[in-house]
Protein backbone atom coordinates (compact mmCIF):
# COMPACT_ATOMS: atom_id res chain seq x y z
CA UNK A 1 0.00 0.00 0.00
CA UNK A 2 1.49 3.22 -0.80
CA UNK A 3 0.81 6.50 1.46
CA UNK A 4 -0.29 9.67 0.66
CA UNK A 5 1.70 12.56 0.19
CA UNK A 6 5.19 12.44 -1.00
CA UNK A 7 6.79 9.85 1.78
CA UNK A 8 4.28 8.77 4.28
CA UNK A 9 6.44 6.11 5.23
CA UNK A 10 8.59 8.11 7.58
CA UNK A 11 7.22 10.99 10.29
CA UNK A 12 8.96 13.14 7.44
CA UNK A 13 6.76 14.60 4.95
CA UNK A 14 8.23 16.62 2.27
CA UNK A 15 6.32 18.50 0.19
CA UNK A 16 8.39 19.32 -2.97
CA UNK A 17 7.88 19.24 -6.71
CA UNK A 18 11.12 17.58 -7.18
CA UNK A 19 9.81 14.51 -5.87
CA UNK A 20 6.97 12.24 -6.07
CA UNK A 21 6.48 8.56 -4.84
CA UNK A 22 5.26 6.27 -7.52
CA UNK A 23 4.71 2.74 -7.47
CA UNK A 24 6.04 2.12 -3.84
CA UNK A 25 9.68 4.05 -4.98
CA UNK A 26 10.82 8.04 -4.56
CA UNK A 27 11.48 9.10 -7.98
CA UNK A 28 13.26 12.70 -7.48
CA UNK A 29 14.75 15.13 -10.02
CA UNK A 30 17.85 16.86 -8.80
CA UNK A 31 20.29 19.68 -10.60
CA UNK A 32 24.04 18.70 -9.60
CA UNK A 33 25.82 21.83 -9.63
CA UNK A 34 29.27 22.14 -8.92
CA UNK A 35 32.46 23.67 -10.75
CA UNK A 36 35.10 23.02 -12.68
CA UNK A 37 38.44 24.90 -11.66
CA UNK A 38 41.67 25.13 -14.23
CA UNK A 39 44.62 25.86 -12.69
CA UNK A 40 46.17 28.57 -14.94
CA UNK A 41 49.99 30.24 -14.69
CA UNK A 42 50.65 33.08 -12.46
CA UNK A 43 48.78 31.27 -9.51
CA UNK A 44 45.28 31.81 -11.21
CA UNK A 45 42.39 30.08 -11.13
CA UNK A 46 39.37 30.14 -13.86
CA UNK A 47 35.99 28.40 -12.51
CA UNK A 48 33.13 26.99 -14.80
CA UNK A 49 29.77 26.40 -12.91
CA UNK A 50 28.47 23.07 -13.88
CA UNK A 51 25.12 21.54 -13.85
CA UNK A 52 23.83 17.80 -14.16
CA UNK A 53 20.41 16.77 -14.19
CA UNK A 54 19.83 13.34 -12.80
CA UNK A 55 16.84 11.31 -11.46
CA UNK A 56 16.80 9.20 -8.93
CA UNK A 57 14.60 6.41 -7.63
CA UNK A 58 14.66 4.99 -4.29
CA UNK A 59 12.94 1.73 -3.58
CA UNK A 60 10.76 2.43 -0.23
CA UNK A 61 10.52 -0.97 1.23
CA UNK A 62 13.04 -2.03 3.47
CA UNK A 63 14.42 -5.51 2.68
CA UNK A 64 14.64 -8.44 5.05
CA UNK A 65 18.18 -7.98 5.62
CA UNK A 66 21.15 -10.20 7.57
CA UNK A 67 24.63 -9.22 8.29
CA UNK A 68 27.48 -11.60 8.50
CA UNK A 69 30.18 -10.40 10.56
CA UNK A 70 33.82 -12.05 9.51
CA UNK A 71 34.74 -12.61 13.20
CA UNK A 72 31.56 -12.85 14.82
CA UNK A 73 33.16 -13.71 17.76
CA UNK A 74 36.01 -11.11 18.55
CA UNK A 75 34.72 -7.90 21.19
CA UNK A 76 32.91 -6.27 17.84
CA UNK A 77 31.19 -8.86 17.12
CA UNK A 78 29.60 -10.16 20.15
CA UNK A 79 29.17 -6.96 21.84
CA UNK A 80 27.28 -5.49 18.65
CA UNK A 81 25.28 -9.04 18.56
CA UNK A 82 24.44 -8.58 22.02
CA UNK A 83 23.33 -4.97 22.10
CA UNK A 84 20.87 -5.74 18.82
CA UNK A 85 19.40 -8.44 21.31
CA UNK A 86 19.38 -6.47 24.23
CA UNK A 87 17.32 -3.79 22.02
CA UNK A 88 15.49 -6.42 20.40
CA UNK A 89 14.32 -7.92 23.29
CA UNK A 90 14.15 -4.60 25.63
CA UNK A 91 16.33 -5.78 28.42
CA UNK A 92 17.02 -3.20 31.11
CA UNK A 93 20.59 -3.54 33.23
CA UNK A 94 21.81 -2.94 36.28
CA UNK A 95 24.79 -0.89 36.51
CA UNK A 96 26.43 0.86 39.60
CA UNK A 97 24.60 4.23 38.38
CA UNK A 98 21.06 2.63 38.36
CA UNK A 99 18.92 0.98 35.62
CA UNK A 100 20.38 1.22 31.95
CA UNK A 101 17.99 0.84 29.11
CA UNK A 102 19.34 -0.17 26.13
CA UNK A 103 20.36 1.93 23.24
CA UNK A 104 22.19 2.79 20.45
CA UNK A 105 24.30 5.93 21.08
CA UNK A 106 27.04 6.35 18.81
CA UNK A 107 25.00 5.54 15.48
CA UNK A 108 24.80 8.53 13.29
CA UNK A 109 21.67 6.35 11.66
CA UNK A 110 19.86 5.55 15.26
CA UNK A 111 21.29 8.21 17.69
CA UNK A 112 21.93 11.14 15.05
CA UNK A 113 19.60 14.22 13.70
CA UNK A 114 20.06 15.90 10.38
CA UNK A 115 18.47 19.17 10.07
CA UNK A 116 15.41 19.51 7.38
CA UNK A 117 14.90 23.44 7.47
CA UNK A 118 13.65 26.07 9.70
CA UNK A 119 10.81 26.56 11.15
CA UNK A 120 8.22 30.02 10.68
CA UNK A 121 10.43 31.76 12.81
CA UNK A 122 13.34 30.92 10.70
CA UNK A 123 14.86 28.67 13.42
CA UNK A 124 16.75 25.11 12.91
CA UNK A 125 14.49 22.29 12.70
CA UNK A 126 15.87 18.95 13.08
CA UNK A 127 14.23 15.35 12.56
CA UNK A 128 16.28 11.63 13.58
CA UNK A 129 18.20 10.86 10.80
CA UNK A 130 17.08 7.91 10.09
CA UNK A 131 13.44 9.92 9.30
CA UNK A 132 13.83 11.14 6.19
CA UNK A 133 13.58 8.32 4.48
CA UNK A 134 12.99 4.65 5.32
CA UNK A 135 16.11 2.76 6.52
CA UNK A 136 16.95 -0.48 7.78
CA UNK A 137 16.18 -0.76 11.79
CA UNK A 138 18.94 -2.69 13.82
CA UNK A 139 16.28 -4.45 15.78
CA UNK A 140 15.40 -5.96 12.54
CA UNK A 141 18.77 -7.55 11.25
CA UNK A 142 19.76 -10.66 11.62
CA UNK A 143 23.23 -11.56 13.12
CA UNK A 144 25.02 -14.57 11.73
CA UNK A 145 28.69 -15.01 10.20
CA UNK A 146 32.37 -16.81 10.75
CA UNK A 147 35.22 -17.13 13.26
CA UNK A 148 37.94 -19.03 13.25
CA UNK A 149 37.72 -19.88 17.12
CA UNK A 150 34.43 -21.72 17.89
CA UNK A 151 33.04 -20.22 21.58
CA UNK A 152 29.58 -19.23 21.10
CA UNK A 153 28.65 -16.03 21.72
CA UNK A 154 27.61 -15.87 24.96
CA UNK A 155 31.17 -17.34 25.67
CA UNK A 156 32.39 -14.60 23.28
CA UNK A 157 31.04 -12.09 24.93
CA UNK A 158 32.28 -12.59 28.11
CA UNK A 159 35.97 -13.19 26.94
CA UNK A 160 35.43 -9.60 25.50
CA UNK A 161 34.85 -8.01 28.68
CA UNK A 162 32.91 -5.13 27.67
CA UNK A 163 29.46 -5.57 28.46
CA UNK A 164 28.41 -4.69 32.35
CA UNK A 165 27.79 -8.18 33.61
CA UNK A 166 24.02 -7.98 34.50
CA UNK A 167 23.54 -7.57 30.91
CA UNK A 168 25.62 -10.24 30.21
CA UNK A 169 23.67 -12.59 32.77
CA UNK A 170 19.99 -12.06 31.11
CA UNK A 171 21.39 -12.17 27.61
CA UNK A 172 23.76 -14.71 27.57
CA UNK A 173 20.44 -17.60 26.66
CA UNK A 174 19.75 -15.21 23.79
CA UNK A 175 23.77 -15.49 22.93
CA UNK A 176 24.24 -19.04 23.32
CA UNK A 177 22.06 -19.50 20.74
CA UNK A 178 24.73 -17.91 18.05
CA UNK A 179 27.75 -20.17 16.88
CA UNK A 180 30.31 -18.77 14.27
CA UNK A 181 30.26 -20.67 11.10
CA UNK A 182 33.69 -21.99 10.61
CA UNK A 183 36.14 -19.84 8.81
CA UNK A 184 39.19 -19.89 6.49
CA UNK A 185 42.97 -18.89 8.05
CA UNK A 186 45.62 -18.52 6.48
CA UNK A 187 48.05 -18.28 9.67
CA UNK A 188 50.83 -15.56 7.80
CA UNK A 189 48.25 -12.86 7.32
CA UNK A 190 47.13 -12.57 11.37
CA UNK A 191 49.65 -12.51 14.56
CA UNK A 192 51.16 -15.50 15.35
CA UNK A 193 49.62 -14.83 18.80
CA UNK A 194 46.64 -15.72 17.71
CA UNK A 195 46.90 -19.26 16.54
CA UNK A 196 45.44 -20.83 19.85
CA UNK A 197 42.07 -19.18 18.68
CA UNK A 198 42.11 -20.82 15.26
CA UNK A 199 40.08 -24.17 16.19
CA UNK A 200 36.63 -23.55 13.85
CA UNK A 201 38.09 -24.00 10.40
CA UNK A 202 36.85 -25.08 6.89
CA UNK A 203 38.31 -28.30 5.96
CA UNK A 204 40.91 -28.28 3.56
CA UNK A 205 43.56 -25.66 1.76
CA UNK A 206 42.26 -25.03 -1.45
CA UNK A 207 41.24 -20.94 -1.81
CA UNK A 208 38.76 -22.06 -4.65
CA UNK A 209 36.97 -24.24 -2.22
CA UNK A 210 37.08 -21.41 0.57
CA UNK A 211 35.51 -19.19 -1.76
CA UNK A 212 32.82 -21.81 -2.75
CA UNK A 213 31.82 -22.43 0.10
CA UNK A 214 31.54 -18.68 1.86
CA UNK A 215 29.47 -18.32 -0.97
CA UNK A 216 27.11 -21.68 0.21
CA UNK A 217 27.18 -19.85 3.72
CA UNK A 218 25.51 -16.63 2.82
CA UNK A 219 23.04 -18.45 0.53
CA UNK A 220 22.27 -21.27 3.23
CA UNK A 221 22.02 -18.00 5.84
CA UNK A 222 19.87 -16.44 3.23
CA UNK A 223 17.65 -19.01 2.80
CA UNK A 224 17.37 -20.61 6.57
CA UNK A 225 16.33 -16.79 7.80
CA UNK A 226 13.81 -15.91 4.48
CA UNK A 227 16.44 -12.63 4.03
CA UNK A 228 16.06 -10.63 1.04
CA UNK A 229 19.71 -9.21 1.17
CA UNK A 230 22.71 -10.14 2.96
CA UNK A 231 25.13 -7.02 4.21
CA UNK A 232 29.01 -8.76 5.12
CA UNK A 233 31.62 -6.98 7.12
CA UNK A 234 34.91 -7.77 7.90
CA UNK A 235 35.80 -7.36 11.61
CA UNK A 236 38.43 -9.58 12.28
CA UNK A 237 41.75 -9.36 13.07
CA UNK A 238 43.59 -6.85 11.12
CA UNK A 239 45.83 -8.89 8.89
CA UNK A 240 49.08 -7.72 7.10
CA UNK A 241 48.89 -5.55 3.78
CA UNK A 242 49.18 -8.38 0.72
CA UNK A 243 51.83 -7.81 -1.55
CA UNK A 244 50.46 -6.33 -5.18
CA UNK A 245 52.01 -8.71 -7.50
CA UNK A 246 51.95 -8.27 -11.10
CA UNK A 247 49.90 -11.35 -12.91
CA UNK A 248 48.61 -12.33 -9.23
CA UNK A 249 46.04 -9.74 -8.00
CA UNK A 250 46.35 -6.57 -10.20
CA UNK A 251 43.16 -7.77 -12.26
CA UNK A 252 39.43 -9.10 -11.59
CA UNK A 253 40.96 -12.79 -13.89
CA UNK A 254 44.53 -12.71 -12.06
CA UNK A 255 42.78 -12.60 -9.21
CA UNK A 256 40.65 -15.47 -10.09
CA UNK A 257 43.12 -17.32 -11.29
CA UNK A 258 45.52 -16.98 -8.14
CA UNK A 259 42.73 -18.01 -6.52
CA UNK A 260 42.14 -21.31 -8.13
CA UNK A 261 45.91 -21.92 -8.14
CA UNK A 262 45.72 -21.31 -4.30
CA UNK A 263 48.29 -18.67 -4.22
CA UNK A 264 49.88 -17.35 -1.29
CA UNK A 265 49.59 -14.23 -1.37
CA UNK A 266 45.98 -14.25 -1.18
CA UNK A 267 44.13 -13.01 2.19
CA UNK A 268 41.11 -14.31 3.56
CA UNK A 269 39.81 -10.98 3.84
CA UNK A 270 40.30 -11.05 -0.39
CA UNK A 271 38.66 -14.39 -0.39
CA UNK A 272 35.49 -13.27 1.59
CA UNK A 273 35.12 -10.29 -0.60
CA UNK A 274 35.45 -11.93 -4.04
CA UNK A 275 32.65 -14.37 -2.66
CA UNK A 276 30.40 -11.63 -1.75
CA UNK A 277 31.13 -9.85 -5.20
CA UNK A 278 30.23 -12.86 -7.19
CA UNK A 279 26.93 -13.23 -5.79
CA UNK A 280 26.48 -9.49 -5.62
CA UNK A 281 26.60 -9.33 -1.63
CA UNK A 282 28.10 -6.12 -0.36
CA UNK A 283 31.64 -6.12 1.41
CA UNK A 284 32.43 -3.95 3.80
CA UNK A 285 35.83 -4.38 5.39
CA UNK A 286 36.16 -2.74 9.17
CA UNK A 287 39.94 -3.37 9.43
CA UNK A 288 43.01 -1.63 7.87
CA UNK A 289 44.59 -4.18 5.54
CA UNK A 290 44.39 -3.92 1.68
CA UNK A 291 41.84 -6.61 1.17
CA UNK A 292 40.72 -4.53 -1.40
CA UNK A 293 44.11 -5.40 -4.07
CA UNK A 294 43.17 -3.87 -7.80
CA UNK A 295 41.84 -7.13 -9.19
CA UNK A 296 39.43 -6.99 -6.35
CA UNK A 297 38.38 -3.71 -7.18
CA UNK A 298 38.15 -4.04 -11.03
CA UNK A 299 36.10 -7.51 -9.93
CA UNK A 300 33.95 -5.60 -7.85
CA UNK A 301 33.25 -3.42 -11.27
CA UNK A 302 32.16 -5.74 -12.94
CA UNK A 303 29.73 -7.47 -10.83
CA UNK A 304 28.60 -4.06 -9.78
CA UNK A 305 28.55 -5.38 -6.34
CA UNK A 306 29.13 -2.82 -3.80
CA UNK A 307 32.26 -2.43 -1.96
CA UNK A 308 33.61 -0.38 0.96
CA UNK A 309 35.97 -0.16 3.45
CA UNK A 310 38.76 0.49 4.90
CA UNK A 311 39.16 0.29 9.07
CA UNK A 312 36.25 1.46 11.36
CA UNK A 313 36.97 5.18 11.75
CA UNK A 314 35.82 5.04 15.70
CA UNK A 315 38.17 7.58 17.94
CA UNK A 316 40.83 9.33 17.62
CA UNK A 317 41.41 9.21 13.88
CA UNK A 318 37.57 10.18 13.94
CA UNK A 319 38.80 13.29 16.27
CA UNK A 320 41.73 13.69 13.74
CA UNK A 321 39.82 14.00 11.01
CA UNK A 322 37.44 16.97 12.50
CA UNK A 323 40.88 18.18 14.43
CA UNK A 324 42.59 18.70 11.51
CA UNK A 325 40.42 19.47 9.29
CA UNK A 326 39.37 22.40 11.82
CA UNK A 327 42.97 23.47 12.49
CA UNK A 328 44.07 23.80 8.83
CA UNK A 329 40.83 25.55 7.88
CA UNK A 330 41.53 27.91 9.93
CA UNK A 331 45.00 28.35 8.25
CA UNK A 332 47.01 27.08 11.22
CA UNK A 333 49.65 24.97 10.22
CA UNK A 334 50.07 21.89 12.04
CA UNK A 335 53.47 20.70 12.18
CA UNK A 336 53.06 17.37 14.19
CA UNK A 337 51.05 15.06 14.76
CA UNK A 338 51.99 12.06 17.82
CA UNK A 339 49.54 9.55 18.34
CA UNK A 340 49.72 7.59 20.89
CA UNK A 341 47.37 4.38 21.73
CA UNK A 342 47.94 1.49 24.19
CA UNK A 343 44.68 -1.35 24.83
CA UNK A 344 44.27 -4.95 26.46
CA UNK A 345 41.92 -6.35 24.00
CA UNK A 346 42.67 -9.19 21.36
CA UNK A 347 42.91 -6.62 18.75
CA UNK A 348 45.80 -5.17 20.73
CA UNK A 349 47.08 -8.30 21.09
CA UNK A 350 47.01 -9.09 17.46
CA UNK A 351 48.57 -5.34 16.38
CA UNK A 352 51.67 -5.95 18.64
CA UNK A 353 53.13 -8.24 15.66
CA UNK A 354 54.70 -5.70 13.61
CA UNK A 355 53.06 -6.30 10.20
CA UNK A 356 49.61 -6.22 11.45
CA UNK A 357 50.55 -3.08 13.28
CA UNK A 358 52.16 -1.78 9.86
CA UNK A 359 48.49 -1.94 8.50
CA UNK A 360 46.93 -0.09 11.21
CA UNK A 361 49.85 2.47 10.79
CA UNK A 362 48.87 3.24 7.46
CA UNK A 363 45.25 3.58 7.61
CA UNK A 364 45.72 5.85 10.79
CA UNK A 365 48.32 8.03 8.83
CA UNK A 366 46.59 8.71 5.82
CA UNK A 367 43.65 10.55 7.53
CA UNK A 368 45.40 13.76 7.03
CA UNK A 369 46.61 13.32 3.30
CA UNK A 370 43.64 15.45 1.95
CA UNK A 371 43.72 17.77 4.32
CA UNK A 372 47.66 18.61 4.11
CA UNK A 373 46.75 18.47 -0.06
CA UNK A 374 43.84 21.35 0.66
CA UNK A 375 46.06 24.46 1.48
CA UNK A 376 49.24 25.33 -0.47
CA UNK A 377 49.39 28.38 1.58
CA UNK A 378 50.93 26.51 4.68
CA UNK A 379 51.67 23.25 2.80
CA UNK A 380 53.87 23.89 0.00
CA UNK A 381 57.82 23.50 -1.70
CA UNK A 382 59.17 24.72 1.71
CA UNK A 383 57.50 22.26 3.80
CA UNK A 384 54.45 20.04 2.42
CA UNK A 385 53.90 17.27 5.49
CA UNK A 386 52.69 16.98 8.84
CA UNK A 387 54.96 15.10 10.86
CA UNK A 388 53.00 12.16 11.91
CA UNK A 389 53.89 9.61 14.27
CA UNK A 390 51.56 6.00 15.32
CA UNK A 391 52.12 4.48 18.25
CA UNK A 392 49.88 1.19 19.57
CA UNK A 393 51.06 -0.84 22.59
CA UNK A 394 49.50 -3.94 23.84
CA UNK A 395 48.92 -3.64 27.75
CA UNK A 396 46.61 -6.59 28.58
CA UNK A 397 45.09 -4.47 31.80
CA UNK A 398 43.14 -2.48 30.40
CA UNK A 399 41.36 -4.16 28.50
CA UNK A 400 39.08 -3.04 25.56
CA UNK A 401 39.19 0.55 27.46
CA UNK A 402 41.76 2.01 24.83
CA UNK A 403 43.61 5.32 25.85
CA UNK A 404 44.56 7.36 22.93
CA UNK A 405 47.13 10.45 23.22
CA UNK A 406 47.49 12.88 20.79
CA UNK A 407 49.65 16.14 20.90
CA UNK A 408 49.02 18.36 18.01
CA UNK A 409 51.73 21.11 17.45
CA UNK A 410 51.39 23.81 15.19
CA UNK A 411 52.67 27.09 14.13
CA UNK A 412 50.85 29.95 14.34
CA UNK A 413 51.22 33.83 13.26
CA UNK A 414 54.51 35.39 13.58
CA UNK A 415 56.41 32.17 14.55
CA UNK A 416 54.48 31.08 17.73
CA UNK A 417 53.38 28.16 18.41
CA UNK A 418 50.52 26.09 19.93
CA UNK A 419 50.11 22.63 21.66
CA UNK A 420 47.01 21.13 21.58
CA UNK A 421 47.14 17.73 23.95
CA UNK A 422 43.99 15.42 24.23
CA UNK A 423 43.74 12.13 26.50
CA UNK A 424 40.68 10.21 25.66
CA UNK A 425 39.91 6.93 27.10
CA UNK A 426 37.05 4.48 25.99
CA UNK A 427 35.74 1.13 25.43
CA UNK A 428 36.99 0.52 22.09
CA UNK A 429 34.29 -2.17 20.74
CA UNK A 430 31.23 0.69 22.24
CA UNK A 431 32.54 3.09 19.77
CA UNK A 432 33.26 0.51 16.83
CA UNK A 433 29.92 -1.43 16.96
CA UNK A 434 27.51 1.36 16.34
CA UNK A 435 29.79 1.43 13.44
CA UNK A 436 28.88 -1.58 11.77
CA UNK A 437 25.03 -1.31 12.24
CA UNK A 438 25.61 2.47 10.56
CA UNK A 439 27.69 0.94 7.12
CA UNK A 440 25.22 -2.10 7.47
CA UNK A 441 22.28 0.41 7.75
CA UNK A 442 23.36 2.45 4.68
CA UNK A 443 24.66 -0.16 2.62
CA UNK A 444 20.99 -1.77 2.51
CA UNK A 445 19.80 1.84 1.88
CA UNK A 446 22.38 2.68 -1.00
CA UNK A 447 21.36 -0.98 -2.69
CA UNK A 448 17.55 0.38 -2.99
CA UNK A 449 18.42 3.43 -4.88
CA UNK A 450 19.21 3.94 -8.48
CA UNK A 451 19.68 6.80 -11.08
CA UNK A 452 19.82 8.05 -14.51
CA UNK A 453 20.77 11.02 -16.34
CA UNK A 454 17.47 13.21 -17.13
CA UNK A 455 15.96 12.89 -19.96
CA UNK A 456 17.78 9.75 -21.10
CA UNK A 457 15.79 6.52 -21.61
CA UNK A 458 18.65 4.51 -20.43
CA UNK A 459 18.08 1.73 -17.64
CA UNK A 460 18.27 2.78 -13.81
CA UNK A 461 21.44 1.72 -12.67
CA UNK A 462 23.31 1.47 -9.07
CA UNK A 463 25.74 3.50 -7.85
CA UNK A 464 29.24 3.08 -8.55
CA UNK A 465 30.84 0.08 -7.17
CA UNK A 466 32.65 1.56 -4.78
CA UNK A 467 30.57 2.79 -1.67
CA UNK A 468 32.35 5.91 -0.60
CA UNK A 469 29.37 7.44 0.96
CA UNK A 470 30.40 5.20 3.84
CA UNK A 471 33.62 6.86 4.43
CA UNK A 472 32.46 9.01 7.15
CA UNK A 473 32.96 5.33 9.27
CA UNK A 474 36.03 4.40 7.88
CA UNK A 475 39.77 5.49 8.59
CA UNK A 476 41.20 4.97 5.49
CA UNK A 477 38.31 5.38 2.76
CA UNK A 478 37.98 3.50 -0.30
CA UNK A 479 38.18 6.19 -3.09
CA UNK A 480 36.91 5.11 -6.98
CA UNK A 481 40.39 4.48 -9.17
CA UNK A 482 41.26 7.85 -10.12
CA UNK A 483 39.92 10.05 -7.25
CA UNK A 484 41.51 10.90 -3.95
CA UNK A 485 39.58 10.00 -0.92
CA UNK A 486 37.63 12.62 1.12
CA UNK A 487 38.85 12.16 4.93
CA UNK A 488 37.63 15.34 6.86
CA UNK A 489 34.35 14.07 8.66
CA UNK A 490 32.22 17.05 7.95
CA UNK A 491 32.76 16.72 4.12
CA UNK A 492 32.13 13.06 4.72
CA UNK A 493 28.78 14.12 6.71
CA UNK A 494 27.74 16.61 4.55
CA UNK A 495 28.14 14.11 1.34
CA UNK A 496 25.42 11.94 3.26
CA UNK A 497 23.29 14.27 3.87
CA UNK A 498 23.04 16.68 0.82
CA UNK A 499 22.58 12.73 -1.25
CA UNK A 500 19.67 12.37 1.32
CA UNK A 501 17.82 15.26 1.37
CA UNK A 502 18.71 14.99 -3.05
CA UNK A 503 16.27 11.45 -2.76
CA UNK A 504 13.35 13.92 -1.69
CA UNK A 505 13.80 16.66 -3.51
CA UNK A 506 15.35 19.20 -1.58
CA UNK A 507 18.97 20.98 -2.14
CA UNK A 508 21.83 20.50 -0.75
CA UNK A 509 22.03 21.73 3.22
CA UNK A 510 23.11 25.19 3.70
CA UNK A 511 23.77 27.82 6.89
CA UNK A 512 22.63 30.48 4.77
CA UNK A 513 20.39 31.71 7.10
CA UNK A 514 19.31 35.03 5.19
CA UNK A 515 15.74 35.08 7.35
CA UNK A 516 17.60 36.27 9.72
CA UNK A 517 20.72 37.91 7.73
CA UNK A 518 18.29 39.58 5.55
CA UNK A 519 15.79 42.61 6.64
P1 LIG B 1 38.97 -9.13 18.10
O1 LIG B 1 40.36 -9.62 18.03
O2 LIG B 1 38.29 -9.10 19.41
O3 LIG B 1 38.06 -9.95 17.11
C1 LIG B 1 38.49 -10.45 15.91
C2 LIG B 1 37.90 -11.82 15.71
O4 LIG B 1 38.24 -12.26 14.40
C3 LIG B 1 38.42 -12.86 16.65
O5 LIG B 1 37.35 -13.50 17.32
C4 LIG B 1 39.18 -13.84 15.77
O6 LIG B 1 39.09 -15.16 16.23
C5 LIG B 1 38.48 -13.65 14.45
N1 LIG B 1 39.21 -13.99 13.24
C6 LIG B 1 40.51 -13.82 12.91
N2 LIG B 1 40.74 -14.22 11.65
C7 LIG B 1 39.58 -14.65 11.15
C8 LIG B 1 39.18 -15.19 9.92
N3 LIG B 1 40.04 -15.37 8.92
N4 LIG B 1 37.89 -15.53 9.76
C9 LIG B 1 36.99 -15.36 10.75
N5 LIG B 1 37.32 -14.86 11.95
C10 LIG B 1 38.59 -14.53 12.15
O7 LIG B 1 38.99 -7.67 17.43
P2 LIG B 1 37.92 -6.51 17.49
O8 LIG B 1 38.24 -5.59 18.60
O9 LIG B 1 36.57 -7.08 17.40
O10 LIG B 1 38.29 -5.74 16.14
C11 LIG B 1 38.06 -6.37 14.92
C12 LIG B 1 38.73 -5.61 13.80
O11 LIG B 1 38.20 -4.31 13.72
C13 LIG B 1 40.24 -5.45 13.98
O12 LIG B 1 40.87 -5.55 12.74
C14 LIG B 1 40.37 -4.03 14.48
O13 LIG B 1 41.61 -3.48 14.18
C15 LIG B 1 39.24 -3.37 13.73
N6 LIG B 1 38.81 -2.19 14.41
C16 LIG B 1 38.37 -2.26 15.69
C17 LIG B 1 37.94 -1.12 16.35
C18 LIG B 1 37.50 -1.13 17.74
O14 LIG B 1 37.33 -0.06 18.27
N7 LIG B 1 37.24 -2.26 18.39
C19 LIG B 1 37.91 0.14 15.68
C20 LIG B 1 38.43 0.12 14.36
C21 LIG B 1 38.81 -1.02 13.75
C1 LIG C 1 44.52 0.66 18.62
O1 LIG C 1 44.91 1.66 17.80
C2 LIG C 1 43.66 -0.39 18.05
C3 LIG C 1 42.83 -0.04 16.87
O2 LIG C 1 42.14 -1.15 16.39
C4 LIG C 1 41.90 1.06 17.18
O3 LIG C 1 41.23 0.89 18.37
C5 LIG C 1 40.90 1.26 16.14
O4 LIG C 1 41.52 1.19 14.89
C6 LIG C 1 40.23 2.57 16.36
O5 LIG C 1 41.08 3.58 16.01
P1 LIG C 1 40.72 5.07 16.10
O6 LIG C 1 41.94 5.76 15.64
O7 LIG C 1 39.56 5.33 15.20
O8 LIG C 1 40.40 5.35 17.53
Amino acid sequence: EVPDGLSGYTSVKVFSERAKVEDGFMVSDYTYENAVVKRVPGGKYEVTPTKVDYQFKLDMRVSKTGLMMVGLGGNNGSTLTATILANRYGINFRTKQGVQEPNYYGSVTQASTLKLGVDEDGNDVYAPFNEVLPMLHPNDIVIGGWDINSANLADAMARSKVLDYDLQRQIAKHMAQIKPLPSIYYPDFIAANQLDRADNLIDGDSKWDHVQRIRQDIQDFKVKNELEKVIVVWTANTERYSEIIRGVNDTAENLIKSIQISHDEVAPSTIFAVACILDGVPFINGSPQNTFVPGCIELAEKNKSFIGGDDLKSGQTKLKSVLAQFLVDAGIRVLSIASYNHLGNNDGYNLSAPKQFRSKEISKKSVVDDIIASNHILYNQKGNTIDHCIVIKYLPAVGDSKVAMDEYYSELMMGGHNTISIHNVCEDSLLASPLIIDLTVIAEFFSRVTYRKTGSEDEFEKFYPVLSVLSYWLKAPLARPGYEPVNGLNKQRTALENLLRAFVGLGPQNELKLEERLW
